[in-house]
């Protein structure tokens, strides 16, 4: 069957008892190890630039030999082991906290770090598993920040907020940012240019022991939405990530210690950013748990109404249902208790009473 390398999307989903009984009936198989099995798969062979597809029920698919696509199935089926210490087995949020100059008040510093330290409890409060402390914007347009400034922004609100019930993420690419958040007790280093952007910065993950989030980017924030390409989005983001994921392993960070996100928004047209939430389940075959930062993201405004950033929570929460319900297991969100009553209420009606 192989002939070039092995893709595989996971298809036909099942979700709680039935997803365990269809497995026991040799019908399906776990996605990532979780609450919800998979039925079929297309599985694409070839490149980004040349490739083929086809469906395969599991049945089928488990009669094959091949040994590129027993391990790839392996890596789309395997339990994830928590992450930053968290049960992968249920959507876990991510709240965003900004602390750049257009965030919080129009005061000084001093306000800035109150104002960030009040607004990560409250989205704890609210029910984030992980608060993402980010000195530097990345939005499309934006500027590079000087280290310095970058520390002195993120570490008074690190240390404002050590005891609290949440892992606590750096968003920086640089890593002299991530070892004083480390320092002032950071545990997650979540960097959108998946330790391209500053060469130290692998070195700084393997020592300090963070876990790591590689996100894909096309580009750098300045440019990046000027004219992205790809040949075929979904595989040339697949192969970035199992690149980088591959370079991070080599580095001494080892594999559970990671987690993967396609980059929604980071160099990308609604087309690719569309091309991607389809394909998520296709992700789990990097064999890490996934990452999905859809939030107030651009695209959103192709469906209608939604100038102002904040007017696209609708259309964010309805992204986290679309990833949740291919298996993605952590969410990058604005809008956290939203958030976390839109994947509730799908948790309950697509669970049921084990919810
Ligand atoms: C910092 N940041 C902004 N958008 C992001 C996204 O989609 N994913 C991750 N991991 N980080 C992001």
């Amino acid at each position: 069957m192989s002939d070039g390398k092995i893709y595989l999307r996971p298809l036909g989903f099942l979700y709680g008892t039935q997803a365990d009984a269809a497995i026991e009936d040799g019908l399906a198989l776990p996605l990532a190890g979780g609450p919800i099995s998979f039925t079929c798969v297309e599985l694409i062979e070839g490149t980004p630039k040349r490739s083929k597809a086809y469906v395969f029920s599991v049945p089928a698919l488990s009669e094959a030999g091949d040994p590129d696509l027993r391990a790839r199935l392996d890596l789309v089926t395997r339990p994830r082991p928590p992450f930053a210490g968290l049960d992968l087995s249920r959507p876990s949020l991510m709240g965003i906290v900004n602390v750049t100059p257009d965030s919080f008040s129009d005061g000084g510093l001093y306000d800035k770090t109150e104002g960030a330290i009040a607004h990560a409890a409250a989205l704890v409060k609210a029910g984030a598993a992980i608060v993402d402390i980010g000195g530097e914007s990345t939005r499309p347009g934006s500027e590079t920040v000087e280290v310095q400034d970058e520390i002195e922004r993120v570490v008074p609100v690190l240390e404002g907020l050590k005891g609290i019930e949440a892992a606590i993420s750096i968003d920086t690419r640089k890593a002299d940012v991530a070892r004083a958040a480390a320092k002032a007790g950071a545990k997650i280093f979540n960097d959108v240019s998946a330790f391209t952007y500053d060469s130290g910065s692998l070195e700084a993950a393997a020592e300090t022991g963070l876990d790591v989030v590689l996100m894909h980017a096309q580009g750098e924030p300045k440019t990046m939405q000027d004219n992205p390409t790809y040949d075929d989005v979904v595989l040339e983001v697949f192969d970035y990530l199992e690149r980088r994921i591959q370079t991070c392993v080599a580095a001494g960070i080892p594999a559970p210690r990671i987690a993967a996100d396609p980059g929604l928004g980071f160099g990308k047209t609604l087309e690719h950013n569309l091309s991607l939430f389809a394909n998520v389940s296709l992700f789990h075959g990097l064999g890490v748990p996934l990452l999905i930062g859809a939030s107030r993201k651009q695209f959103i405004r192709g469906f209608g109404q939604a100038d102002d950033p904040k007017s696209r929570e609708p259309g964010s929460h309805a992204a986290a249902i679309a990833s949740a319900s291919q298996g993605a297991q952590l969410f990058r969100v604005h809008d956290v208790a939203g958030a976390s009553q839109a994947l509730g209420v799908w948790r309950a009606a697509t669970f049921g009473s084990e919810n």
